[in-house]
């Protein structure tokens, strides 16, 4: 883990127009402000914060979060419903991994109940605009403290 824990933040597909459009479902906020919620959450950890509308560069990202990540938090967007290859990439990581969604994708179309992402993530927080993000943000430096932990203990032994 690198000593300054970093947490890479990770929004796919369509996020970038949060707060321009359909605010009757994902809120008022912008995606800059959703990154400025998710450093207040961060505490002493980095976030690094990305969006994409192309899967290849969200690959891109996971694979990197591979050795530069003590955590991902990712609203895969519409790729979580569709995207094998986005799974695949997630499978390589040995951290935790938070989706996060801001609306409740359960109580929407059917399609939107499952996501691929949720077959490897830690845990899912979703349906509370962009508080979801902050809540992502600290349940993952809550998995990275545990984690440290967990080592400490166990290099002691
Ligand atoms: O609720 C979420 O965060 C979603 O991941 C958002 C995705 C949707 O496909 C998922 O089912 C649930 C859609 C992101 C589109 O973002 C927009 C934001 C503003 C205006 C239009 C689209």
């Amino acid at each position: 883990m690198p000593e300054t824990p970093v947490i890479y933040v990770l929004n796919g597909p369509n996020l970038n127009l949060l707060g321009v459009r359909e605010p009757e479902i994902y809120g008022y906020e912008t995606l800059a402000d959703v990154q400025a919620l998710c450093e207040q959450a961060a505490e002493d950890a980095k976030i690094v914060f990305h969006q994409s509308n192309h899967e290849g560069q969200l690959i891109d990202w996971v694979q990197e979060a591979r050795t530069q990540a003590s955590a991902v938090v990712l609203n895969p967007a519409g790729y979580g419903h569709t995207s094998v290859a986005l799974l695949d990439a997630l499978k390589s990581l040995s951290i935790p991994i938070v989706e996060c969604h801001l609306s409740n994708p359960a109580a929407r179309e059917r399609f939107r109940h499952k996501t691929y992402v949720s077959l490897v993530a830690t845990g899912v927080v979703s349906g509370f605009g962009a508080h979801s993000y902050e809540l992502a943000v600290k349940a993952a430096l809550k998995l990275i403290r545990e984690r440290a932990a967990t080592a400490a203990r166990s290099s002691k032994a």
